[in-house]
């Protein structure tokens, strides 16, 4: 049977590659720090797959700042596959906590994959990297070759991560692959991320409950897909004959002022009602359109998204209006 170990499976991605490699037949391992809520019970795709298959999957209380527990988990485990997916994952957030986003999502990197090598345990590794390195893109569509151009906090310690990746591979030989993702999305991704944020509001007020959406920069476009399709690529990247660099993508971008006239449409309502725009809410550096080539990957992995934009809309929209049902008004 084989083992993974998952950091960040308490997050949108890791619990859906938690779901797949366990329908796979894998052995899961997950990283979850200690906070004060009920860690399962808080995450539904986590606590579906907890009650599925619980005996094929261990957890282990330890944190990306903390070398030792990465160390203790990956020596006693000896995994065959490494997927590092935590993160400080929010840009704007990352701007009020610079110092602490650089130790998790770029050292954090740095801490897996030096405890993996130290280890001697021959696993392979999956950075998640991000579109977000582009920043200010220098080609249109970004691809594997185009220039970074980082514009956060963020996206500057994911680039450290990346190199770290780049730089273990060719010094010491190791399988590591840096995946570097557009935005992709689902119920299960953070409320607090543009298109949940908008799809929490209209679910409410489709459910005519009186509501206003508060949100910044409305022009700024994205290259969104659904986050399913996208671990099972992480999957596929592990799978190769040779670690390499991979960019997922639709290829379609589409502006926040485009989801949202998408999601009221599919509510009949105009979102121009419901909509408030506010100063604090845009970022002191923006990234104004990222949409990528993901050619490499459909050539060597076979992997080609499914899920475009007015589906992925209605999926998370759908989603939103039986939550808001069940759960009542929450504050966006
Ligand atoms: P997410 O939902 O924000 O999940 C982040 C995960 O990291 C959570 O499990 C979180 O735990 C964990 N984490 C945060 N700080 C930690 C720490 N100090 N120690 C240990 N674990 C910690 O992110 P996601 O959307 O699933 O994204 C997965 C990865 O892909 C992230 O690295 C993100 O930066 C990257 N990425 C995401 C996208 C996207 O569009 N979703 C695109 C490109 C790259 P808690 O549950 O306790 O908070
Ligand atoms: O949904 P967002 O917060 O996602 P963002 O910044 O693109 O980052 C996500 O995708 C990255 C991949 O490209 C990941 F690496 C990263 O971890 C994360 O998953 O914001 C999208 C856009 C931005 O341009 C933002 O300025 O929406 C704009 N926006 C406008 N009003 C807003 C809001 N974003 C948020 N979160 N909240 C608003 O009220």
């Amino acid at each position: 049977m084989k083992k993974a170990f998952i950091t960040g499976i308490t997050g949108q991605d890791g619990s859906y590659l938690a779901d797949l490699l366990l329908e796979k037949g894998y052995e899961v391992h997950g990283l979850v720090r200690r906070t004060s809520r009920y860690i399962i019970g808080s995450h539904e795709g986590f606590l579906a797959t907890e009650q599925v298959k619980t005996d094929n999957l261990k957890l282990y209380y330890g944190d990306l700042s903390d070398f030792s527990s990465i160390s203790r988990i990956i020596s006693q485990v000896r995994p065959d596959e490494v997927y590092n997916l935590a993160a400080m994952s929010d840009v704007r957030v990352s701007f009020d906590i610079p110092e602490y986003t650089g130790d998790i999502s770029g050292l954090g990197a740095a801490r897996v994959i030096e405890a993996v090598r130290q280890s001697g345990v021959p696993a392979r590794i999956y950075q998640a990297s991000t579109s977000e390195l582009y920043g200010k893109v220098l080609e249109t569509p970004q691809s594997e070759t185009t220039p970074f151009n980082p514009q956060s906090p963020y996206a500057v310690s994911k680039l450290y991560a990346y190199w770290m990746g780049k730089n273990y591979r060719q010094s010491y030989d190791m399988f590591i692959v840096n995946g570097i993702l557009f935005n992709h999305e689902s119920p299960r991704r953070g409320p607090n991320f543009v298109t949940r944020k908008i799809t929490r509001g209209v679910a409410d007020i489709a459910l005519g409950r009186p509501r206003k959406i508060y949100l910044g920069n409305l022009d700024a476009k994205r290259d969104w897909g659904y986050a399913p399709e996208y671990v099972d690529a992480m999957w596929r990247m592990l799978q190769a004959d040779k670690p390499d660099d991979y960019v997922l993508a639709t290829g379609e971008t589409h502006s926040i002022r485009e989801f949202l006239a998408e999601a009221f449409s599919l509510i009949g309502k105009r979102w121009e009602d419901y909509v408030e725009i506010k100063k604090e809410l845009f970022r002191p550096s923006e990234v104004d359109l990222l949409v990528g080539d993901a050619s490499k990957a459909k050539s060597d992995l076979g992997w080609e998204p499914q899920v475009k934009f007015k589906e992925l809309v209605k999926i998370l929209l759908d989603s939103d209006i039986e939550l808001a049902k069940k759960n009542g008004a929450e504050p966006l």
